[in-house]
């Protein structure tokens, strides 16, 4: 794999990856929750039935851009961006009703990933879920319209393959390149809660469950 020969992280097989000091990955760990009220398949049915009842949108930037990612929200708060700016909202603005709730597999995923990231009592209120089609990215950027910064934020790889960048600081910063894999979730808070992070162009391949897409799930506490 030489497109990671610069990866710290790329040719080591631990389950659990520390990236810097409040930064972890947690490789394949969807694929192992084997309660009745987590597991995969649970947490996939729970996906397809947001995704059935709200749709998916690309929204716009406040710079007047459209984002190649699509997105939707569940959880009392969902993200919103338009050309008035970028925030959280209780409705849905393509249907004025709630977002859909957050299903009980989400939440159990979000907090026993924070948990496990040192992270203790994490209960997230907003989960915005990306989709990526081919060549769909996303660029370095910071989480900042959340208003308590030392919760972290957990983000779930599901479908395709991604390389996601995390950075530093300062949009300058070096990014390290991550190889995020179907079930795998990154946490980030402490020192490296308002870290830049991003995702490279999504490479053609395909995925049992999602096809030629990756989804991703990004849990916070917004409120
Ligand atoms: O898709 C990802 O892995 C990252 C998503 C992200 O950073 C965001 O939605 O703010
Ligand atoms: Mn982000």
């Amino acid at each position: 794999m030489d497109l990671f020969e610069n990866d710290l992280f790329a040719s080591q097989d631990e389950q659990q990856v520390s990236i810097a000091d409040g930064a972890m990955l947690l490789r394949h760990f969807v694929q192992q929750q084997k309660n009745a009220s987590l597991n995969e398949a649970v947490l996939l049915a729970d996906l397809n039935y947001i995704l059935e009842n709200s749709s998916l949108r690309q929204m716009i930037t406040p710079g007047g851009f459209t984002m190649s990612v699509a997105m939707t929200n569940c959880g009392a708060l969902g993200w919103v961006s338009d050309r008035k700016g970028y925030r959280y909202t209780t409705l849905d603005p393509s249907t004025g009703l709630p977002w859909q709730p957050m299903p009980a597999s989400f939440l159990a995923l979000a907090s026993a990933t924070a948990a496990q990231a040192g992270y203790a009592d994490f209960v997230p209120d907003a989960c915005l879920i990306n989709q990526y089609q081919p060549a769909t990215r996303m660029s370095l950027h910071q989480d900042k319209d959340e208003q308590d910064f030392s919760q972290p934020i957990v983000s779930v790889s599901l479908g395709v393959p991604a390389i996601f960048l995390f950075g530093g600081a300062k949009r300058t910063d070096v990014t390290r390149k991550i190889l995020l894999q179907h079930g795998d979730v990154i946490v980030w808070g402490g020192k490296t809660r308002l870290n830049y992070h991003g995702v490279t162009p999504l490479k053609a391949d395909s995925h049992a469950a999602f096809g030629a897409c990756r989804v991703n799930l990004t849990f916070r506490k917004a409120a």
